[in-house]
């Protein structure tokens, strides 16, 4: 199949709450939606970058060049036989690999409606609904987080994770913990700590977490294998794990118990399917993560997340935990068991709502495929 027309939008929709991490703070989706139509049929996907390069080496505006300049054009100039042929299709640019997403998951989204199938059917999901949890930003105080915290749990979320940084670690985890001591419970540092905080760090085993994700740098293996050895709570990579090569190189090195997926990170749906594979046969559980997606994004998180290795609940949490409105007429609501209910229509079934999406739509940019 050749993609015969791909638009790009830069969008800014606001968040509930500002999100605050170790790292940095952003007030909204900063995302690029893609829209691609060939023989008739209309898909879209999601690259949902940062506005700042503070999570990964991407941001907005990065991403959005280098799908004008060099991904839209070797997209258009393969003749698709299946979405596996996305990834290897841009290969020659090198990372990136938020902006390469948006256009592998608007291809498999486009096959799946082609073929009739829904998303998460393609790519071999076996679950109809999956367990899903919040990811709590750092708050000012410790009595405003007890109260966000609860606020989510009457929700109906049964799984909190709290982002910490040093001077917000011990302490408000203790306190999450001594007011819920069976809720299930994890901290994500996104990269703040050094090796040397090793012995700092084992001061969260006694809170019986389900893990902590990424202390160490977000391009590092190395140390986390030898912090992993420091600490009892289970360590996860999000970061670190930037493709399939990467999990086995964290996997033989024994540098995690647990790997964060997020599709966005790794560049497509296909090499997170390959990294869920090679996790299994390792015997390692992975969970979904999330980058604050829109609904785009988010059906198609919840898809990827019905594959069987995904046993911890997900950051995909419902629409309005994120936004007040979103770009979506047909949002995911939370079930009473902490979960979401995974699409069982045509391709990842968001119904996007073209009036809003215009209306948060701050540049746009149309490509028509002219190669033969
Ligand atoms: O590290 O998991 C992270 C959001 C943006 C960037 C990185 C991360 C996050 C989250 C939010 O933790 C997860 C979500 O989408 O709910
Ligand atoms: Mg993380």
């Amino acid at each position: 199949m050749k993609i015969e027309q791909i638009e790009l939008r830069r969008i800014f929709l606001p968040y509930v709450a500002p999100f605050v991490t170790s790292g940095w703070r952003e007030e909204g989706s900063h995302a690029i939606i893609v829209r691609m139509e060939s023989e008739g049929i209309v898909a879209w996907g999601e690259t949902p970058v940062g506005e700042n390069p503070f999570y990964n080496e991407e941001n907005c505006k990065t991403a959005w060049s280098i799908l004008q300049d060099y991904l839209v054009p070797m997209i258009f100039g393969v003749d698709l036989q299946s979405p596996w042929d996305a990834t290897p299709a841009m290969s020659r640019v090198r990372a990136n690999r938020m902006a390469k997403a948006g256009l592998e998951f608007t291809i498999w989204d486009l096959f799946a409606r082609r073929e009739q199938r829904s998303l998460a059917q393609l790519l071999g999901g076996v679950r109809d609904r999956v367990p899903v949890g919040v990811s709590v930003g750092i708050q000012k105080d410790i009595d405003t987080l007890l109260a966000v915290v609860e606020a989510y749990l009457a929700d109906g979320y049964n799984r909190i994770k709290l982002k910490i940084k040093p001077g917000w670690d011990v302490e408000p985890t203790r306190a999450v913990r001594e007011r819920w001591p069976n809720l299930l419970l994890q901290v994500d540092a996104n990269s703040i700590y050094r090796l040397d905080d090793g012995p700092h760090l084992a001061k969260l085993d006694p809170f019986d977490l389900l893990l902590v994700e990424q202390p160490l740098a977000h391009d590092d293996i190395f140390d986390h294998a030898k912090l992993k050895r420091m600490l009892k709570t289970p360590l996860c990579l999000d970061e670190s794990i930037v493709s399939p090569d990467h999990a086995r190189w964290a996997i033989e090195l024994a540098a995690c118990d647990i790997i964060n997926v997020k599709p966005s990170r790794i560049g497509g749906l296909g090499d997170s399917i390959r990294i869920h594979d090679a996790a299994q046969a390792a015997g390692m559980p992975v969970w979904h993560g999330g980058m604050l997606e829109t609904g785009i994004g988010r059906a198609i998180n919840v898809a990827l997340a019905s594959l069987p290795n995904f046993t911890l609940p997900g950051d995909i949490s419902a629409n309005d935990r994120y936004f007040k409105r979103d770009i979506v007429v047909n949002p995911f609501t939370l079930n009473s068991d902490s979960t979401l209910t995974v699409p069982a229509g045509i391709g990842h079934g968001a119904i996007v709502d073209e009036d809003y999406l215009d209306a948060v739509t701050l540049d746009r940019w149309v490509a028509v495929n002219h190669q033969p």
